[in-house]
């Protein structure tokens, strides 16, 4: 997925992205309230299930539209309440699919439920959660405050935003583009979805702009295009230095020495850069000169 022409696009708007726009969806700056005590992370979760519960059984998508146009690429998703002319409306949580992602709090594992519904499938592939994606997108608060909105597509790394928003983009798949004469971009067969996150899976306890403390989130997300991400460019695709598959490429440390290997050079630690004893003879096959299963970048005695 690889594609010159994005990858040139990628480094210029990222750039102008850093730069300008001090985004939402960018963990870091944290602002802390003073006075209060931090709330404890598993009462907010009990709060944050159930008033996304109460939004999900009393709200619903433009489903209708995505239906009876599946071709036409310039519809939003769109939300809004079950009432009135809409009472007969199917509710978002007989749509969506929840998914479980543990978080660590001081040392302690908390699974965290969110939610996620796709409305149109796209016809490309998936992302990774640490891959570089072409999105449009647009943040809710449940009472429907807009908080952030990106009408032009940027990119974003998802190791980079906030935890709901990187598990939740992966379910969504990318779509196709052709290049118009003037150099532009024309999309395509693109995915759309939307996520619904607990606050702990967005700034929990750090308010943002329009963002208040604890609030859980809603992201409406078109997935234009991905590249796969190497963040450490040692020839390895981020995503598989998950070495123990288990699904979090952040927590494998081979050599131990603190950098998990997506970002480290050098795996093993022998002073031999990964991209320098990965593949030596190009055939496709992480190279293992002594024969002992352990793949040379991999292994400090070579
Ligand atoms: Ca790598
Ligand atoms: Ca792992
Ligand atoms: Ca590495
Ligand atoms: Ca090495």
């Amino acid at each position: 997925m690889l594609i010159h022409p994005t990858f040139v696009l990628n480094t210029r708007i990222r750039t102008f992205v850093v730069l300008t726009l001090g985004l939402l969806v960018l963990l870091g700056a944290c602002k802390k309230d003073s006075g209060e005590e931090r709330r404890d992370p598993r009462e907010q979760l009990v709060t944050d299930e159930s008033d996304l519960q109460a939004y999900l059984q009393t709200h619903f998508y433009n489903y209708e539209d995505f239906e009876a146009a599946p071709e036409d690429y310039s519809l939003r998703i769109t939300l809004d309440t079950i009432a009135g002319d809409n009472s007969n409306k199917t509710p978002l949580i007989d749509q969506v699919v929840s998914q479980w992602v543990d978080v660590t709090y001081q040392g302690e594992t908390i699974p965290h439920k969110m939610y996620y519904l796709v409305a149109r499938e796209g016809r490309g592939e998936n992302p990774t959660k640490v891959d570089s994606t072409y999105i449009r997108y647009s943040g809710n608060l449940l009472d429907g405050t807009s908080f952030d909105k990106r009408e032009t597509p940027i990119w974003f790394d998802l190791t980079s935003v906030v935890t709901g928003f990187r598990e939740g983009v992966p379910h969504i798949k990318a779509g196709s583009y052709t290049v118009n004469n003037d150099g532009t971009f024309e999309f395509y067969d693109f995915g759309q979805g939307i996520i619904f996150m607990p606050s702990g899976l967005g700034y929990f306890d750090r308010a943002q702009g329009f963002v208040p403390q604890y609030a859980p989130l809603i992201f409406r997300i078109s997935l234009y295009t991905f590249n796969t991400a190497d963040h450490d460019g040692d020839g390895i695709p981020s995503m598989l230095e998950d070495l123990d598959g288990d699904g979090n490429p952040f927590n494998d440390d081979t050599d131990e020495d603190g950098t998990a290997n997506m970002y480290d050079r050098d795996d093993d630690n022998d002073g031999v850069l990964t991209i320098d004893e990965y593949d030596t003879n190009n055939d496709g096959i992480p190279d293992d000169s002594n024969n002992d299963g352990i793949p040379d970048y991999l292994d400090d005695t070579v």
